[in-house]
């Protein structure tokens, strides 16, 4: 049983996925969405009360980056308050179906726990002769934009985009899992840290969606949700602006292929340089507090998009 008191491995949030499905499968369905480079199941756990099978959507990932270890933690953190407590607030899975990946890089994620806390791509060997330029950065490796600025074509580089779109098992299956549910999408939340950014696209140019203002007015009414629990502050901007040029990040392609209008990529806790993808542990359960508020803001307002 977890207790969010410390960073889980791989197989603690496998198990997490498959208990919280025994144990509630009138809520909880638990499924495999491909396999890892390295074997390992992609997880994705869809959370539903039932009813209507065209209710919207909310689609959660988590662990894109295998150093970003408060990710998988808050996203699992996020999936138990909405099914453990589901009794003291049901309108949050009766209004809306969710669908998580909490885990899309296990492979890095358990590299980074073993050998190199600080890595971030998957772990797939290009080069059997190289193996010292291993992986891929999976949020530079789908199709929009792709390899527009801000990625790497040096499968050195922590920000490899894998030199064609879709070449990693990862990103592939994050992409089918979103397209069979993207016609009642309304939400893709892409869940990184660090920084204490509310991230729209676009990531490749400095030019905002058409639909911004919308956009951004949900992303300041999340915001203030978790910021009112803690004071923890974060601003809102799209990527570009805010951080910096990048091409290929999923959030880019949920909006712009897949057509889900209230797309954002959340970089979690804290500002750096302090801690940044070191935060300890004990942060967890107040990072989880937090934004399940800014997710409350979210699910309330998908549930009566059109
Ligand atoms: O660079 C990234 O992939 C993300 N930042 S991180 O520090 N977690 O690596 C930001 C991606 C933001 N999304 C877009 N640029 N569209
Ligand atoms: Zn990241």
């Amino acid at each position: 049983n977890l207790t969010w008191d410390n960073y889980y491995r791989y197989d603690d949030i496998r198990e997490f996925a498959y208990a919280l499905g025994a144990s509630y499968p009138e809520l909880v369905t638990v499924s495999v969405a491909g396999k890892s480079y390295e074997d390992r199941d992609l997880i994705l756990i869809k959370i539903s009360s039932g009813g209507s099978a065209s209710k919207n959507a909310i689609f959660v990932d988590g662990g894109i980056h295998a150093c970003e270890w408060i990710s998988p933690a808050t996203v699992t953190y996020i999936v138990r308050e909405l099914v453990e407590n589901y009794a003291a607030h049901p309108q949050y899975v009766d209004d809306v179906d969710w669908f998580f990946m909490p885990l899309v890089n296990p492979d890095g994620y358990e590299f980074a726990h073993t050998d190199n806390r600080l890595w971030r791509k998957n772990r797939r060997i290009h080069d059997e002769t190289n193996t010292t330029c291993v992986g891929t950065d999976i949020n530079r490796n789908f199709d929009y934009h792709f390899d527009e600025g801000g990625s790497s074509d040096n499968s050195c580089a922590p920000t490899y985009n894998g030199g064609q779109p879709f070449t990693e098992p990862e990103s592939r299956a994050l992409r089918d899992a979103i397209l069979a549910e993207a016609n009642r999408t309304k939400s893709y939340l892409t869940v990184h840290s660090y920084g204490q950014h509310w991230l729209t696209p676009w990531g490749w140019t400095t030019e905002l969606p058409a639909d911004y203002d919308a956009m951004y007015a949900l992303a300041s009414d999340a915001v203030a949700a978790l910021t009112a629990v803690y004071g923890t502050v974060y601003d809102i901007g799209s990527s570009a602006n805010l951080l910096y040029a990048n091409s290929g990040p999923s959030d880019d392609w949920a909006k712009g292929v897949a057509g889900i209008p209230y797309t954002y990529t959340i970089e979690l806790r804290d500002q750096g340089p302090v801690y940044g993808f070191l935060l300890p542990p004990d942060q967890i359960i107040p990072s989880g507090i937090e934004t399940w508020e800014a997710f409350k803001v979210i699910a309330e307002a998908v549930a009566l998009m059109e």
